[in-house]
C-alpha cells in the first residue's frame, strides 16, 4: 500500500488513526477527506508533507471518485457520531452515515479499491447489565438509537456490496474509544474539563449504564491489522474488556482530579438510554494477534487528563456552546 485515504481524519478517532499510520508507517501518503463539521479540526492533524487534508464531503461523488481513483485503500471514519444529537435531529446522520457510505462504496466498487469500515458496537443494540453476555461478530443487529441505527444500515450496505459486488471490504465494530482529541461533548472529556472549569460534572440518569472503554490508540492499532490481514468479507469486533459503568467512571476522574467522588450533578436520562455494551475480541486475537496495550483505565484516565490539563486552547473556546446545547436538553 503505497496511498490511503483516510475519511473523518480530522475527528477523534480518525486522526489518531493517521498518527498512528505516519508514525509507523512512515512511507504511506495518507489523505484525509472531511468535511471539518464542528467535530472536526485541521489542528488534530499531524504536520507531515506525507499527510494531506481534502476538506470535502464523503456524499460529494464526483470528489470521491477522484480521490477513491489514486487511493490504494479507504478508511472509512467520517460520521455523525453523537447519539444526543441524533435524537434531536436525526437528518445529518441519514444523509453522512448512509448516503455518506454508499457513495464511498460504489466507488470502490467501480475502481476495485480495497475498503475497511470502522463501525460501533452500538449496531447491537444493548445487553442487560446483569448478564454477562457480550457481544459477538453473530450478535443480531437491534440498533436503539438514530445514531445506531444509521450505522448499523451502513454496515448492512458494505455486507450486501461484498456479496453481490464482490467488494474487497472489512467491518470493524469498536466499544467506546477515550484518549487525546475526543470532541468536549462526549462524557469523558466532557467531564474532565467541566472540572478543569470549575463546573460539576453531569451524570444521566442513575449512572448505572455499563460502557466497554478502549483507549484510542489500542482502536487504531486494530483497525491498521485488520486492513492489512483481515480477511476479506470479515467483522472484527475491538474491545479490551474495559466494562465499568457511568458512575464508577465519573468517581474515578474526579478523585483523580482531587476532588470528592460525589462532587456531581445527576441531569435527565437519555431517551432509550442503552443499559450495556460488552465486546467479546476473541477473533481479533486469535486470528490477528491484537492484544490491547492500555490495559489500565485508571492511568489510561490519567493521561487523557493531563492531555485535556495541558490542551486547553484546544477545547476551552467550543466548550460555552457545548454546555449550552446540553442545558437547553436538561443535561
Ligand atoms: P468524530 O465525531 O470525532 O469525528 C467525525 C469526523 O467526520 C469529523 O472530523 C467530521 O468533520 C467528519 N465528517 C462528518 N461528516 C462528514 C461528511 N459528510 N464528509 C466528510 N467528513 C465528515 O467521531 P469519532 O468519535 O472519531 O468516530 C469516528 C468513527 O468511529 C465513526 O464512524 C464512529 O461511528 C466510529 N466509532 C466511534 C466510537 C467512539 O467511541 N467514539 C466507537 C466505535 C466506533
Ligand atoms: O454528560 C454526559 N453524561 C453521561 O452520563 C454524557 C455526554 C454522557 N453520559 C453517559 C451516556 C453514556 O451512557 O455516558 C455514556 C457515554 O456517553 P457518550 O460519550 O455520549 O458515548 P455513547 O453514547 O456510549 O457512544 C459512544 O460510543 C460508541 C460514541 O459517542 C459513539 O460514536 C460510539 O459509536
Amino acid at each position: 500500500m503505497k496511498r490511503i485515504l483516510v475519511t473523518g481524519g480530522a475527528g477523534f478517532i480518525g486522526s489518531n488513526f493517521v498518527r498512528y499510520v505516519a508514525t509507523n508507517q512512515s512511507e504511506i501518503h495518507i489523505t484525509v477527506l472531511d468535511k471539518l463539521t464542528y467535530a472536526g479540526n485541521q489542528a488534530n492533524l499531524p504536520v507531515s508533507n506525507k499527510v494531506e487534508l481534502v476538506v470535502g464531503d464523503i456524499c460529494d461523488a464526483d470528489l470521491v471518485e477522484r480521490l477513491v481513483q489514486k487511493s490504494d485503500a479507504v478508511i472509512h471514519f467520517a460520521a455523525e457520531s453523537h447519539n444526543d444529537h441524533s435524537l434531536t435531529n436525526p437528518a445529518p446522520f441519514v444523509q453522512t452515515n448512509i448516503v455518506g457510505t454508499y457513495t464511498l462504496i460504489e466507488a470502490c466498487r467501480k475502481f476495485d479499491v480495497r475498503y475497511h469500515h470502522v463501525s460501533t458496537d452500538e449496531v447491537y443494540g444493548d445487553l442487560a447489565l446483569e448478564d454477562s453476555q457480550k457481544f459477538t461478530p453473530e450478535t443480531p443487529y437491534n440498533p436503539s438509537s438514530p445514531y445506531a441505527a444509521t450505522k448499523a444500515s451502513s454496515d448492512l450496505l458494505v455486507k450486501a456490496w461484498v456479496r453481490s459486488f464482490g467488494l474487497r471490504a472489512t467491518i470493524s465494530n469498536c466499544s467506546n474509544n477515550y484518549g487525546p482529541y475526543q470532541h468536549i461533548e462526549k462524557f469523558i472529556p466532557r467531564q474532565i474539563t467541566n472540572i478543569l472549569n470549575g463546573q460539576r460534572p453531569k451524570l444521566y440518569g442513575d449512572g448505572k449504564n455499563v460502557r466497554d472503554w478502549i483507549h484510542v490508540e489500542d482502536h487504531s492499532r486494530a483497525v491498521w491489522l485488520i486492513l492489512t490481514n483481515g480477511q476479506i468479507g470479515d467483522t472484527y469486533l475491538i474491545g479490551a474488556e474495559g466494562e465499568a459503568d457511568n458512575k464508577t467512571v465519573l468517581a474515578t476522574i474526579l478523585t483523580l482530579m482531587q476532588q470528592s467522588p460525589e462532587a456531581y450533578e445527576p441531569v435527565a436520562d437519555r431517551p432509550g438510554h442503552d443499559l450495556r455494551y460488552a465486546i467479546d475480541a476473541t477473533k481479533l486475537k486469535e486470528e490477528l494477534g491484537w492484544q490491547p496495550q492500555f490495559t489500565d483505565f485508571r492511568s489510561g484516565l490519567e493521561s487523557t487528563i493531563e492531555w485535556y490539563r495541558k490542551n486547553r486552547k484546544w477545547w476551552e473556546k467550543e466548550k460555552i456552546a457545548v454546555e449550552k446545547l446540553y442545558t437547553q436538553r436538561k443535561q
